[in-house]
């Protein structure tokens, strides 16, 4: 097949309310949308980058240059029989995974689409509904932080995650599991320790906690090594897992007992699925990590959740829960149990609101071959 004509857009879509993460702010999702047309049919993906290089190295700017000006053209050149081979194109490519993966995912969808399968039957998914929780972003105090968990749990989450940073970590955390003695609880640090600080952080082994997601520095396996032998709770690498042999070296090193997929961190779902693969059979298991997606990503990142070794919930809640408005005609919706239902739709199973998304594009170009 070759792709005839891509169109690439900046947009920004406001979150219901702020995410304040360890060390930033975000205020709206401002992703890039690509969308691929070839054979009379089209695929959208989304690259879920942020404003400013804050998670990764990864930018709205950076990502839409390099869209533009490297990856569509590549793409238009190439001539692809299946969706892995957008992965295998874009090899020769150093890091920016998040812009690769935009076209990825678009690219999976564009053939579930032409061949009428679901994106989740074409992984190898296994569930018809996948477990979710939310991220909790840090709170002005404890007292709002238990307001906000409580709502949450109100609406049907069963599993929460904080956010922790020095200063606003054991305490929290103590509070949250005193009120809600049996909720499956996480946190995550987005990379703000050291490893000098492995006492303050063996003091969250007493709060039954699933896992400590990403203590360390975001590029780093040997030091996460180190502290997992220092902690009874099991590490859970998110951003330190950029590939296939990120998740190899860091199973090697028995760097951490879980690994958060993201597939737009890894450059796609052939990546994802290899690193499922891997921890399956090294007994790590995995859950689908989120960029606040709108539902363009939030559909991908829902059908890969489908696979088998997907053992923990993931941070894919409803759509309300990030927007007030999505720019899909199919927002997801928290089932009772505390689960997002998979779509069986061809390809993603998102229907994209043309209009609504037009309103929040900041700027848009196509490319045709
Ligand atoms: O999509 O619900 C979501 C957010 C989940 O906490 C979340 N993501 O490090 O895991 C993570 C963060 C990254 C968000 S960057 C704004
Ligand atoms: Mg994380």
């Amino acid at each position: 097949m070759k792709i005839e004509r891509i169109e690439i857009r900046r947009i920004e879509l406001p979150f219901v309310a702020p995410f304040e993460t360890s060390g930033w702010r975000e205020l709206a999702n401002h992703s890039l949308i690509v969308r691929l047309q070839a054979e009379g049919a089209e695929g959208w993906g989304e690259a879920p980058v942020g404003a400013g290089p804050w998670y990764n190295e990864e930018t709205q700017a950076t990502a839409w240059v390099m869209a533009r000006q490297i990856l569509a053209p590549m793409l238009l050149e190439a001539s692809i029989a299946r969706p892995e081979d957008v992965d295998t194109v874009f090899t020769r490519v150093r890091g920016n995974r998040m812009a690769r993966a935009g076209f990825e995912f678009a690219a999976w969808d564009l053939f579930g689409r032409l061949e009428g399968r679901s994106l989740s039957a074409m992984l190898g998914g296994t569930r018809a509904q996948v477990d979710v929780g939310v991220s909790v972003g840090v709170q002005p105090d404890i007292e709002a932080l238990l307001r906000v968990v409580s709502a949450y749990v109100e609406a049907g989450y069963r599993r929460v995650k904080l956010k922790i940073k020095p200063g606003w970590d054991i305490e929290p955390t103590r509070a949250v599991r005193e009120t809600w003695p049996n909720l499956r609880l996480q946190v995550d640090a987005n990379s703000i320790y050291s490893l000098d600080q492995a006492d303050q952080l063996a003091q969250l082994d007493a709060f039954d906690l699933l896992l400590i997601e990403q203590p360390l520095a975001h590029d780093d396996i040997v030091d996460h090594a180190k502290l997992q032998r220092r902690l009874r709770t099991p590490i859970c690498l998110d951003e330190s897992i950029v590939s296939p042999e990120h998740a190899r070296w860091a199973i090697e090193l028995q760097a951490c007992g879980v690994i958060n997929i993201k597939p737009s961190r890894v450059g796609g779902l052939t990546a994802a699925r290899q690193i499922h693969a891997m921890c399956a059979e090294a007994g790590i298991p995995v859950w689908c990590g989120g960029m606040l997606e709108t539902g363009i990503g939030r559909a991908a990142n829902v059908a890969l959740a489908s696979l088998p070794n997907f053992s923990l919930p993931g941070d894919i809640s409803a759509s309300e829960r990030y927007f007030q408005r999505d720019v899909v005609r199919s927002p997801f919706v928290l089932n009772s149990d505390s689960t997002l239902s998979v779509p069986t739709a061809p390809g993603t199973g998102a229907e994209v609101d043309e209009a609504f998304l037009d309103s929040v594009t900041l700027e848009k170009v196509d490319l045709t071959r």
